[in-house]
């Protein structure tokens, strides 16, 4: 299996890249940006990251992958920090990792290292940390959020019984999964699976953002039944650090 060999490689060249997608409120401010994990490989190219990540979840590589993207998102962080741009960044971790002994205490560490503050890293995570051992996933969330780091839902509604993990996860943030969102302002039954979506979510204290919005009349809607950030390409897709850069000052 030439590719996880090559992907190994890569992270250990520094050659895998992350890029930056905001996270943006309906009066403009910039709630934060997701760490998009990127690689070109030499031979065959832009690799897809739903295909990569496959592989690393599959061979054992994915704890290393996640240390990767968190020691570079934290490394921007600070970067950014320095130069005067105060903010947050959300790095996705996978279920792996949330099963990893001593998960919550090295991110701590990496945090305390880079001298960046807890509350600029918030972890995307899915239903799926439940799957395997809940104890052991809702230990080590428990632990992070000690730490106080921030955790989001990722993908919200695409998993199963998902009100039972909303109760027993300790996240801030849900992320309505763009399945829902992509069709929200032509279909009436999306629409109204976001509308319950946003409500329950509040209900819970929670902040909701809608990913994978495209167009105009989609904000609008979103605007209208009280979500409170999106995330597309509307707004912007994932750029590199220092098209990011050049965005986050451009939005003074
Ligand atoms: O841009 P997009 O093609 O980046 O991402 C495809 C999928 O890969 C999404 O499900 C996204 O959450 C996931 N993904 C992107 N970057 C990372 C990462 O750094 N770690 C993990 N675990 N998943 C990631
Ligand atoms: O699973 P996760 O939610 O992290 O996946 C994010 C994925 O969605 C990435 O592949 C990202 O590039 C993609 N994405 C981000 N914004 C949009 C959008 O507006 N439309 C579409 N189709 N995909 C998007
Ligand atoms: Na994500
Ligand atoms: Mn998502």
């Amino acid at each position: 299996l030439g590719l996880l060999g090559d992907l190994r490689r890569a992270l250990d060249a520094g050659d895998v890249e992350l890029h930056y997608q905001p996270k943006v409120r309906f009066d403009g401010e910039v709630a934060g940006l997701e760490a998009l994990v990127r690689w070109v490989h030499p031979e065959r190219g832009k690799v897809p990251p739903d295909e990569f990540i496959a592989i690393a979840e599959s061979s054992g590589l994915m704890p290393h992958l996640t240390e990767y993207v968190l020691e570079s998102a934290l490394a921007q962080v600070a970067r950014w920090r320095s130069q005067g741009l105060n903010v947050p960044v959300a790095v996705n971790v996978s279920p792996r990792d949330v099963h990893t002994p001593g998960f919550a205490g090295a991110v701590a560490a990496r945090l305390a290292r880079h001298g960046v503050p807890a509350g600029a890293l918030q972890l995307e995570i899915t239903e799926h940390v439940l799957l395997e051992d809940p104890q052991r996933a809702a230990d080590t969330l428990a632990g992070l959020t000690g730490h106080g780091v921030k955790m989001s839902l990722d993908d919200f509604g695409t998993g199963y019984s998902s009100l039972v993990h909303l109760r027993r996860l300790p996240v801030s943030e849900l992320k309505i999964d763009r399945s829902f969102v992509a069709r929200l302002a032509v279909d009436t039954e999306d629409a109204e699976i976001v509308r319950c979506t946003v409500d329950l979510a509040h209900s819970l204290g929670l902040l909701v953002v809608a990913e994978g919005v495209e167009d105009d009349e989609t904000w609008e809607r979103l605007r209208d039944l009280g979500c409170d950030a999106v995330q597309g390409w509307l707004v912007a897709a994932a750029m590199p650090p220092s098209e990011t850069t050049a965005w986050l000052r451009a939005r003074g």
